[in-house]
């Protein structure tokens, strides 16, 4: 498969989409972008939900025209097609510990506080943003608190949440924590899950996938 060709819908400022563009950059997979302007609703449009019919981003459309969804299959496609470098460890006790830790991040914070459901209790129970930033500060707060705790007490975790290698984890936990600074959550209550953000945000892969240096960035 050619490393070429690919276009990633998404949105500068989306965690699942900054997943997506991580995991595409540390495989050096060249992709164009095509923007959808989430608080406006371009993701519930026709032309793209012929794409994903969820209506949620990102999606990856391969050289070949095959469409990929939902970010973790996103990158384990990717994964399993270019396996240099790898973002799950090769043992399958060290998988299923990554696995574990990114689903903490990917299936326990990040679908409780995307932008339908905090607009959603804004429109049906009239939380205004003070509380939806209370509600999220609420959700992400509590598990990146047991996070900390399972990775601080590991000795598994290293620079990374797994060892040396930059992985599937730390792309989900990276993205977490860029987005948590739009609501302020207070992050120094975890020392460990701090340094290993920094520790990713310092490669060049991740800094190529920030929010701010996107296209269709807005700052
Ligand atoms: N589980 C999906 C979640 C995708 C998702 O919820 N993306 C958000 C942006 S981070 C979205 O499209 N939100 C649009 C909306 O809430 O209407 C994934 O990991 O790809």
């Amino acid at each position: 498969m050619q490393k070429s060709g690919f276009v990633l819908h998404g949105f500068w400022r989306s965690s699942t989409s900054f997943r997506a563009r991580a995991a595409l950059n540390l495989k050096g997979v060249e992709y164009t972008q095509k923007s959808y302007r989430l608080r406006e609703g371009d993701q519930r449009q026709p032309d793209y939900l012929a794409i994903n019919p969820q209506g949620l981003v990102p999606s990856l459309v391969t050289p070949v025209g095959l469409v990929l969804t939902q970010s973790l299959a996103i990158i384990e496609w990717l994964d399993e097609t270019f396996p240099e470098p790898a973002l799950l460890p090769k043992d399958v006790q060290g998988r299923a510990r990554v696995r574990a830790l990114a689903h903490a991040v990917a299936l326990d914070i990040h679908p409780i506080n995307n932008l339908r459901v905090l607009s959603y209790l804004q429109n049906k129970f009239g939380a205004d943003d003070v509380a939806q930033a209370e509600w999220f500060r609420h959700w992400a707060s509590a598990t990146l608190g047991a996070l900390e705790q399972a990775l601080a007490s590991s000795a598994e975790t290293g620079t990374f949440c797994h060892g040396e290698n930059v992985g599937t984890a730390d792309i989900c936990l990276a993205g977490q924590m860029i987005n948590n600074k739009r609501f302020d959550v207070d992050d120094s209550q975890w020392p460990t899950v701090r340094r290993i953000t920094a520790a990713c945000l310092a490669l060049p892969a991740f800094q190529a996938a920030m929010p701010a240096a996107q296209p269709d960035a807005v700052t």
